[in-house]
């Protein structure tokens, strides 16, 4: 089947109980249906390897236009559209299988790194819009997310049948700084702006360190 967006939450892990990126996509999808589009909705294990065989299976079953792969980044204090996925894994903790990979590929022989599919400026100036704070992440760090991100950017370019589908990460903070039903709406507002903008902004979305 053929559907307009996918979109992917992880499982909880660390001992939380919940996971704020599955919250905004369970809630997302249905209101996103509700207007009449096609959205798949899919919880990736917090493991590496695993989640991003899971995700690559999602992308080749639905073939969507677009893919937007949510985290959990605790200690955050914004929605972060990610700008670049490296090529390498680095757990500072154990994955949810108990993997603590260091200083590996994550596709072994693939680029250094991917920019993001999406266009993050103006899915920031979204967040803007509806006053969620929202900023431009320079890195989605080296553990499960990261890992899915990469493996979603080097599918979507290396895989001719699939040419055209955009994709990116976006990471989501703790609910204590943006609750699930702000979480959910800004969700809706970045797949709007993500599939009303063909050409990026050029807003600044950069920082010093
Ligand atoms: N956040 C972790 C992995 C799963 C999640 O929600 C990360 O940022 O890598």
């Amino acid at each position: 089947m053929t559907i307009d967006v996918l979109l992917t939450g992880f499982e909880p892990f660390a001992g939380a109980a919940g996971n704020e990126s599955w919250a905004a996509v369970s809630r997302a999808a249905p209101r996103l249906r509700q207007r009449g589009a096609r959205v798949a909705e899919v919880e990736l294990p917090v493991e590496f390897g695993r989640a991003g065989d899971l995700l690559e299976q999602a992308v080749r079953e639905h073939r969507p236009q677009l893919v937007i792969a949510l985290g959990l980044a605790a200690g955050r204090s914004a929605i972060t559209p990610e700008r670049v996925a490296l090529n390498v894994r680095d757990a500072r903790i154990p994955d949810n299988a108990g993997a603590s990979p260091v200083d590996e590929p994550v596709v072994e022989g693939g680029p250094v790194g991917y920019f993001t599919g999406l266009p993050i400026k103006a899915m920031v100036s979204a967040l803007d819009a509806e006053r969620i704070p929202g900023s431009v992440s320079q890195t989605a760090g080296t553990y499960v997310c990261n890992d899915v991100f990469y493996r979603l950017q080097h599918l979507l370019a290396s895989d001719e049948a699939l040419a055209g589908i955009r994709g990116g990460f976006v990471h989501v903070p703790s609910a204590d700084v943006v609750d699930a039903a702000t979480a959910a709406e800004a969700l809706v507002a970045m797949v709007d702006a993500a599939q009303g903008t063909v050409v990026d902004l050029a807003r600044s979305g950069g920082a010093e360190h």
